[in-house]
């Protein structure tokens, strides 16, 4: 015991915690119960200090939500599909296989050694064909609902890679890798019908009210509701008309043009020239720069009869609205630039209310304010006009009150190898044929030929694409793509209810145990895998399977682990550990220190896990990490710090080893009767209550786990040289000491489990109950008592507030200062003042 090892002692509580499955739950209908969840990891190979921070913070909410007597469901698994498991394979030719459950074994074996209580009964592995079956089960669910369809849509195209494209690998219209012209290409895909549920995802936001206000609004925005009117402008010469959708009935006195998207059906009527038009195509969306064709025809505005020309232009999007608009370049910055550009006029139909606007407008004037130029409606406020307008459009029969929403179906197909296959079959004679559900799951094969080219290894796999029609059992070809991982992670959270050998979807599990209590993850999933979980849980609540409309109570989005950076400049960007005295160790050249930014590979400003709990332990790294900075907020790595938080636990230990003779002996913690203590007994009393209230109240308010070690380490520093002298103070001291374990436990539980056995305390702290406080206890009630010798003070003793005279005056005259002051001498009188004075008067 005599030294603090946390090697040791951890390697040896992980091994017993889970020989002993304390981790372990099941469903008890006794208890409330509380599901925390982690978001899971891409098994890449190692945890960084971002898991380290996310599970630990984890960690602690279901090890204290345990001891306050919830059944707590504690899991973890694998994100497992997806690029880089290919990409590796490419590069080391490792089967994507193998490189992925590699990584997993590994990583697993790193989450043990944090002590994390996850019950791995649970674990889920997203490339497992038992759980991606499920994925397929689902989407011809989904298929039979008409949620699932398939679509040709246009994509970014690189034709050098021969691939497609995120938008977020198109930079500035150039493929990121190669930096080609990045065309559109028109391509095959399967979609999920996820605006079906556009009105209901933007209503329950409402309901989540344990999600931080930040994430509601990217969710709110990205469904993106917008409240318009569709006009019919009928094209002139033709016995046809175009519909456009606007926000802005109130400003179509002031259209001086039309735009339609490359890709509207109109465009090849309406242009003659076939070269122009593909030129255009070709052109970035959403651009930086607006760029059009006019196409030599006219529409006619049907409020005021006005002819005005139609262009095509690149800005306007075929998914959205009608994919076509009026443009009024005085009310819209973007037909305001196309308009400069191509020299169209621009009229004014709206004017601030207590100004005029300047002739010529440098740019669109977008504000509210009232009608001009607009006929009968002229002089409204706009608000007042744009109501006016789409009655009036309704009223005509031009046109109807429509809403948009910026939401776009998911298009889930993804030419890639390491995926879940998309659960169809295509005949000739009999079209798209979805896979009976019995033929479960489509296997994805293992032999496959990975180029990281456009198309799907799968195409080539002959064994897998050929097939039977499962309708006429004729030849026919499978799906070759396969799904995005979202996929994967929008119902893992359901599958953890049951365990892996049970049923996907245990309804009675699911109910006990869903919806999750605490989700906690990084804030950069804040739209897409938080919006397709609450889709799918939509889904499956329409199937029957979940009993309930959203899958997460509460979120948390911690913040990130960040550090500073450090450059040579010889060497470039240095790991932390290659710099000394802030010096290079390769060449000795003064290293330049970036600014603190999250930990990232390409700037090496990056901590290792494996190596930090080699060095400190994994309580220590545990103590820092959930001490340096409230969850949600960034925490800076400091080396200081870690230092600080060993300090803190070797002292935890110290304080425990100084006292082991006697503790282990005492055991009636149970009787004490807090007013017949000495003082010095009741103020330590006082103390752990006031701890346990103060570290219950910060974890129950927004998990202030900071400010709860905080309380953790002055108490260590009150009692650190605290020598309980009689029976009464060591039962006190005792009971304090086995309080602060427990409050100490969900943060490093290694130690607190070893001081706790040490002690002489059976079973398992995680199976003990949360401490509780009493009020009047707890309350600061240390005063100072001032003891005067005739007229003048001779001592200051704190003592507990209350106590009788008679008591008072007994601890003046016990007091060793005033004893000595005494030395014997004849008391004259003790006179007692309110508590706090006592003054003495002796003789001499
Ligand atoms: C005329 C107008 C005048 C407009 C004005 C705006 C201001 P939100 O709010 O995002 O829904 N628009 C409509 N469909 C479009 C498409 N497919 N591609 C690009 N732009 C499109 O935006 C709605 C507005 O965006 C619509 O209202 C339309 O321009 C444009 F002073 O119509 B507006
Ligand atoms: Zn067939």
């Amino acid at each position: 015991l005599s030294n603090y090892d946390p090697g040791e002692i951890e390697t040896k509580w992980q091994k017993i915690w889970l020989e002993q499955k304390i981790f372990e739950v099941n469903e008890e209908k006794s208890k409330p119960k509380f599901y925390c969840l982690e978001m899971f990891p891409y098994p890449s190979g190692r945890i960084h200090m971002g898991h380290v921070r996310n599970y630990a913070i984890g960690d602690v909410i279901a090890r204290y939500k345990r001891m306050k007597g919830f059944s707590v469901l504690h899991p973890m698994g694998w994100d497992a599909f997806g690029l880089p498991a290919e990409n590796a394979a490419i590069k080391h030719g490792v089967h994507p296989a193998k490189w992925t459950y590699e990584n997993i074994d590994y990583m697993k074996s790193q989450l043990i050694k944090l002590g994390l209580s996850y019950d791995w009964r649970r674990e889920v592995t997203t490339c497992t064909p038992e759980y991606y079956r499920w994925n397929q089960w689902i989407f011809l669910k989904l298929y039979e609902k008409g949620l699932a369809y398939r679509k040709s849509s246009f994509v970014n195209w690189c034709p050098s890679c021969a691939t497609v494209l995120a938008n977020e690998q198109v930079i500035d219209g150039t493929c990121w890798r190669c930096e080609s012209q990045v065309e559109q290409k028109e391509l095959e895909q399967w979609f999920l019908r996820i605006t079906a549920y556009a009105e209901e995802l933007l209503q329950d936001c409402d309901k989540l009210t344990g999600w931080p206000e930040k994430v509601l609004t990217m969710q709110r925005n990205w469904i993106g509701k917008s409240e318009g009117v569709e006009v019919d402008f009928p094209i002139d010469g033709m016995n046809d008309a175009l519909r456009i959708f606007t926000t802005r009935p109130d400003t179509i006195f002031g259209v001086t043009f039309m735009c339609i998207s490359p890709e509207h059906p109109f465009a090849e009527r309406l242009c003659e020239d076939r070269e122009a038009l593909k030129r255009i195509r070709r052109l970035q969306r959403e651009p930086e720069i607006k760029e059009g064709l006019f196409t030599g025809k006219y529409a006619i505005n049907p409020l005021n009869g006005e002819k005005v020309p139609i262009w095509i232009a690149n800005f306007v999007l075929m998914e959205y609205g009608t994919g076509a608009i009026m443009s009024v370049p005085a009310h819209d910055q973007r037909d305001f630039e196309f308009a400069v550009r191509y020299g169209l006029p621009i009229k004014v139909v709206i004017k601030p209310v207590d100004k005029d606007l300047p002739e010529p407008l440098k740019e669109a004037y977008e504000e509210q304010g009232v009608m001009v130029n607009s006929g009968a409606f002229s002089g409204l406020p706009s608000a007042e006009g744009k109501k006016a307008v789409a009655d009036y459009i309704e009223d005509k029969g031009l046109g109807k009150k429509t809403v948009n929403y910026r939401l776009r179906d998911w298009g889930i197909s993804r030419q890639r190898y390491w995926g879940t296959p998309i659960p169809i079959i295509y005949c000739d004679n009999c079209g798209i044929v979805p896979v009976p559900e019995k033929d479960l799951p489509v296997i994805l094969p293992e032999n496959v030929n990975l180029t990281g080219k456009g198309e799907s290894p799968l195409k080539y796999v002959e064994e897998f694409y050929k097939t039977r029609c499962p309708r006429c059992g004729g030849d026919a070809r499978r799906e070759t793509d396969t799904m995005d991982t979202f996929v994967d992670s929008s119902w893992y959270f359901v599958r953890y209810c049951s365990l892996q050998d049970e049923e996907a979807f245990h309804k009675e599990k699911i109910k006990y145990w869903m919806p999750v209590d605490q989700y906690i993850g990084g804030v950069e999933h804040a739209v897409l895998h938080l919006l397709y979980a609450r889709f799918f849980t939509k889904v499956l609540r329409d199937l029957g399977i979940v009993p309930f409309d959203e899958p997460f109570q509460r979120l948390l989005t911690q913040g990130m682990v960040c550090m500073e950076s450090y450059r040579c400049p010889e060497h470039d960007w240095l790991f932390p550990k290659e710099v000394k005295d802030g010096k290079c160790i390769h060449c000795g050249k003064h290293v330049q220190t970036g600014r603190v930014e999250k930990m990232s590979k390409s700037k090496k400003n990056i901590v290792d896990p494996d190596e930090m709990i080699e060095t400190y332990g994994t309580d220590t790294v545990r103590v820092f990490t959930l001490f340096a900075a409230p969850p949600e907020k960034d925490l800076e790595w400091s080396s200081q710090g870690v230092e600080g938080a060993h300090r803190f636990l070797k002292r935890v230990y110290a304080l425990f080893y100084k006292n082991h003779g006697w503790l282990k002996e005492e055991t009636h913690t149970e009787s004490i009767d807090p007013f017949s203590l000495q003082p010095s007994a009741f103020s330590l009393l006082s103390l752990i209550h006031r701890t346990i209230k103060r570290v219950t109240l910060d974890i129950e308010k927004e998990y202030q786990f900071n400010t709860a070690i905080a309380r953790l380490m002055e108490f260590v520093n009150e009692v650190y040289n605290y020598e309980p002298k009689t029976n009464e103070d060591r039962k006190v001291f005792k009971f304090a000491l086995k309080n602060f374990l427990l409050l100490l436990s969900p943060f490093a539980p290694h130690i607190a489990e070893e001081l706790w056995h040490e002690m002489g305390e059976k079973g398992f702290i995680l199976n003990e109950s949360w401490p509780s406080y009493d009020e009047e206890l707890a309350k600061e009630q240390m005063i100072e008592l001032v003891v005067q010798i005739n007229g003048k003070v001779r001592s200051k003793i704190m003592i507990p507030q209350g106590l009788s005279d008679e008591e008072v005056v007994k601890i003046a005259l016990d007091d060793e200062k005033v004893k000595q002051w005494i030395n014997g001498k004849e008391i004259l009188k003790v006179i007692p003042v309110k508590g706090k004075l006592v003054n003495i008067v002796v003789k001499g």
